[in-house]
């Protein structure tokens, strides 16, 4: 297992190296391609020709969260851009009749989507990553903050980004309306998710879970996290140490490059 484990995650240095480069010349197309003729076939010789877990999504994303649950769990997977090629765009349509991402295709060509399903899925298939606590009553409860996030904040940002899609008649003044009451309202569901679910959240010589990146990465978007910094400092810090795991780091590095 260590030997293999050490050559897939090099592996998934390799992909993480070609997505730097890929981002460096801004040519996204290569993404896709360099994992399509180049690392996929050798991770699957390595792999024991066993197919891999395939990580839909794009930069700046809540495909980020789930990458950052695939690096925990440490296991080879494929990240495919879907704004990279339109052969990508298709196979994600075929997969998520939504067309949104993260979505994960399994190794036996399942799919999952939904961020607090996938992670949930992650956190079941390799218990060792401790993505969900050992301990019944606190994997209720982390599993309760996934879906709190996801139903209360990943939804706002869905309003906050379409907002034409919750109107009927999507005219300037209604869609700005929805778009400032549907920030307060994330802002406001982020104060109580710190009030609530900040026990949950892993401590220093702790490995982060399922719970902590999520939250790490859907606080990322529409003014979260600088309205956490001045209405829930002790949050927003405990945010900021997730963000420096060193798992965790070189995958927010790549989708939020400084
Ligand atoms: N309920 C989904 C929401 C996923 C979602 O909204 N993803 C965004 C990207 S961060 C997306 O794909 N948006 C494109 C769209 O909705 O058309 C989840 O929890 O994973």
């Amino acid at each position: 297992m260590g030997t293999a484990s050490a050559v897939l995650r090099g592996l998934n240095s390799q992909v993480a190296s070609a997505w730097e480069n890929r981002a460096k010349a801004d040519t996204q197309a290569d993404y896709f391609y360099i994992h399509a003729t180049a690392i996929y076939p050798v991770a699957m010789v390595f792999s024991g020709g066993l197919d891999m877990y395939q990580l839909y999504g794009h930069r700046n994303s809540g495909a980020a969260a789930i990458e950052a649950a695939l690096e925990l769990c440490q296991i080879a997977y494929r990240f495919i851009d879907v704004e990279a090629s339109t052969e990508a765009a298709e196979a994600l349509a075929q997969l998520n009749p939504l067309k949104q991402i993260p979505t994960l295709q399994l190794p036996d060509g399942g799919a999952i989507t939904e961020s607090a399903a996938i992670l949930i899925h992650l956190g079941l298939t390799f218990p060792k990553s401790a993505l969900l606590p050992a301990k019944a009553e606190d994997r209720d409860q982390a599993i309760r903050g996934l879906v709190y996030i996801v139903s209360n904040c990943y939804a706002a940002i869905g309003v906050i980004d379409y907002p034409e899609r919750w109107l009927l008649m999507p005219d300037e003044a209604s869609r700005q309306n929805l778009v400032a009451g549907a920030r307060e309202r994330l802002h406001w569901s982020w104060e109580v998710f710190a009030d609530q679910f900040s026990a949950e959240l892993y401590l220093d010589d702790e490995t982060p879970g399922a719970l902590d990146v999520l939250a790490a990465v859907v606080t990322r978007w529409a003014g979260s996290r600088e309205h956490l910094r001045q209405t829930r400092p002790g949050f927003y810090a405990w945010l900021q140490r997730i963000d420096r795991h060193p798992v965790l780091a070189p995958v927010f590095a790549r989708h939020w490059p400084s």
